[in-house]
């Protein structure tokens, strides 16, 4: 599968939106990218690992502006969030791309002009139902609702008519060539079934789409013609080029592209499997090998997503537990293809019987009794006897098939394989019971030879799982008493035998801790309803609040903001001036309620671009359940005055 002679290998992730916090879904894919990294790094590949964030559009606009954040501010402070989980989940990515940065605009705007120059991008008109959400105009075979609007058929929210002047990229042109491909590469797209998705999608026949937008101030501009930003997915998908170097280093860019595999999730298929392709066609670069889309986690059997709010915070379980119980749960549960449900329940009940159970148990005492019987280093052994020598020669197989297994993604197979391992060293102690032969001074060197042989085998299980579970592993290996790191043994290389004789075994700790599950849901739980104030509250001091200027502001006019159900565009008198603010009230209260109210005003807020309207300054409300609810001044209390 590997593309040159150099046998690099270019795997990425999604660039994460950052118009909110990450996920376990995004844990995910990240996680499953990491340890196929891992593997092939194993295998003595040149490894490219990217991931990182999408950052322009309109929900990152948005959510900024409810922040009273700039988009760069806002992003920031996600990149942030995402790069800590990261740490937390010991994600070994080599680059973290953000749109953002000017070597991207840059990359993408050259491809841009590239493609206009040759025809495949020319101007238009374009209307259709647009997903705010999901950042897509949806296809035209998404029915009309009874109310006369379209629902995103992912997300679920409603859409909205979008008319405006844009560019198109030449999409039909490729269809051709598109189904001649997947033809010639049927394993393109995993895992099959989605490559059949994807082929029938194109059959239906494909249409130009839309690459631009005059309504997102928020983008990449389009060269030569800056009232039109480049919409948002031609931005992202190009940060699979310009990371590794396109435009800046191309020896890097030539080095590593095409990509080995974009691993994503099912969600995204058609970006990936379709336009990205068909827009590496008409730039004249090659097409990457694979394309994976991965199944979903459910939470309550619906997808974890943030609109639909059921999204479970990864740093519940860091609390408790280190990353590998995580890393292993998310790849041992599922095959990379399918969907999964996501428990905590079922979390507990994995890390409790393959974790602590059968890996660290099986560690714990072969370790424990090489301190106990031998100091901690075995000295002398009896020849092999047949029961020694199957579990040598089961190794044999396991490395075989865990490779195959590996190397076709089917990650949770090649664990399943370790664990049968696994079981086999147990039961080899159990058959044996070392512990009853210490007993007998006689029979020193056949004790020897069985901790030998576990000790041996525990050696290549560490090795086995090191793609998942590279803290655990690395520490098993310490434990054994290996002066290189694992990392510099060829999966090539390993063998049972590499496990030496004398080897000096140190003191080794319980890797894996049972934790009952009601402990763990009590963990969880959510702090009491009413917290100690000194304990929860943030405290500012008075000359923080004193920064705030809060005045009485009288509203002069209000009308709907267009296409929004929530947002509200004010005329406020604060006394001294007149200020426009946007205010996310409309679904509360309708503009000939609001005008001639006085409210509260924050009139030293910076300004923040809300749907295209400059808000300067925000108008104070309580909110509950959701609701907007806004205190109303007597008529005889003046604008301007200070509200303290
Ligand atoms: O789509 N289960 O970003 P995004 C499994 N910016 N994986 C999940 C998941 C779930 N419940 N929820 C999210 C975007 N994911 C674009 C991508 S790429 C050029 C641009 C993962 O923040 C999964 O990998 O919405 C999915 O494809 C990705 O997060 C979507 O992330």
């Amino acid at each position: 599968m590997e593309k040159n002679s150099k046998k690099t290998f270019y795997i990425t992730t999604p660039i994460y939106y950052v118009n909110d916090i990450p996920h376990i879904g995004h844990a995910y894919t990240t996680i499953i990218a990491d340890a196929i990294g891992r593997f092939k790094k194993l295998q003595g590949n040149d490894v490219f690992f990217l991931t990182g964030t999408d950052e322009h559009g309109q929900k990152v606009e948005k959510a900024a502006a409810e922040r009273g954040l700039t988009p760069k501010e806002w992003a920031d402070q996600v990149v942030g969030r995402f790069k800590d989980l990261w740490k937390a989940l010991n994600i070994s990515y080599d680059y973290f791309i953000r749109t953002t940065e000017p070597f991207h605009e840059k990359g993408v705007q050259k491809i841009f002009q590239k493609l206009k120059d040759k025809g495949d991008i020319y101007k238009g008109v374009y209307k259709g139902w647009y997903c705010v959400t999901n950042e897509h105009f949806l296809s035209e075979d998404v029915p009309l609702e009874k109310d006369g609007y379209k629902i995103c058929p992912e997300c679920g929210t409603r859409a909205e008519i979008l008319s405006e002047e844009c560019y198109f990229f030449k999409l039909s042109a490729y269809q051709d060539r598109l189904l001649d491909y997947y033809a010639r590469n049927p394993t393109f797209v995993r895992p099959p079934s989605r490559m059949n998705e994807v082929v029938s999608f194109a059959r239906q026949g494909l249409k130009d789409l839309s690459i631009t937008r005059t309504t997102v101030k928020w983008g990449v501009p389009v060269p030569d013609d800056p009232d039109h930003t480049i919409y948002v997915w031609f931005d992202a998908l190009h940060n699979y080029v310009t990371a590794i170097g396109y435009d800046w280093n191309m020896d890097r860019f030539e080095r590593y592209w095409p990509a080995t595999i974009h691993l994503i999730g099912k969600d995204i298929l058609r970006f990936h499997a379709i336009f990205w392709p068909a827009f590496l066609m008409a730039a004249e670069f090659p097409l990457p090998h694979i394309v994976f889309g991965h199944g979903w986690w459910l939470k309550d059997k619906t997808k974890m997503s943030k609109s639909k709010g059921n999204v479970l915070d990864p740093h519940v379980i860091l609390k408790t537990f280190r990353s590998d119980p995580l890393r292993y749960f998310l790849l041992r549960e599922i095959p990379i293809g399918l969907d999964g449900n996501f428990s905590h329940e079922g979390f507990i009940h994995r890390v409790n019987s393959d974790l602590a159970n059968d890996l660290g148990n099986l560690v714990q005492r072969t370790l424990t009794m090489i301190q106990n019987y031998f100091n901690g280093k075995i000295d002398e052994i009896d020849e092999e006897n047949e029961g020694d020598k199957k579990l040598r020669l089961e190794f044999d197989a396991v490395k075989e098939k865990v490779l195959k297994l590996y190397e076709n993604y089917a990650i949770n197979r090649a664990l399943e394989e370790v664990w049968a391992y696994i079981n086999s060293v147990n039961k080899y102690l159990a058959d044996n019971e070392p512990w009853k032969l210490a007993k007998d001074t006689t029979q020193r060197k056949r004790l020897g030879r069985i901790l030998f042989q576990a000790a041996a085998a525990i050696r290549t299980i560490s090795y086995f799982i090191f793609p998942i579970m590279p803290e655990s592993s690395a520490k098993i290996w310490d434990y054994l008493g290996e002066e290189k790191l694992i990392q510099e043994e060829l999966f090539s290389e390993l063998k049972f035998e590499n496990f030496k004789l004398e080897q000096k075994i140190k003191q080794s700790r319980p890797l894996f801790p049972r934790i009952a599950l009601q402990d763990f849901l009590k963990e969880e739980a959510p702090p009491p309803a009413q917290p100690k104030m000194e304990e929860k509250m943030e405290y500012i001091t008075f000359d923080e609040f004193k920064r705030m200027d809060l005045r009485v502001g009288e509203i002069l006019n209000a009308e709907k903001v267009e296409g929004t159900d929530k947002l509200v565009k004010l005329e406020v008198d604060i006394g001294t001036e007149k200020r426009t603010m946007v205010a996310g009230v409309a679904d509360v209260y309708s503009p000939d309620e609001l005008a001639g109210k006085k409210v509260i005003v924050i009139v030293n807020l910076k300004p923040a671009v809300i749907r295209g309207v400059e808000s300067q300054g925000m108008l104070l409300a309580a909110e509950v359940e959701g609701k907007a609810t806004i205190p109303f001044f007597p008529e005889d209390v003046p604008a301007g005055a200070k509200v303290v």
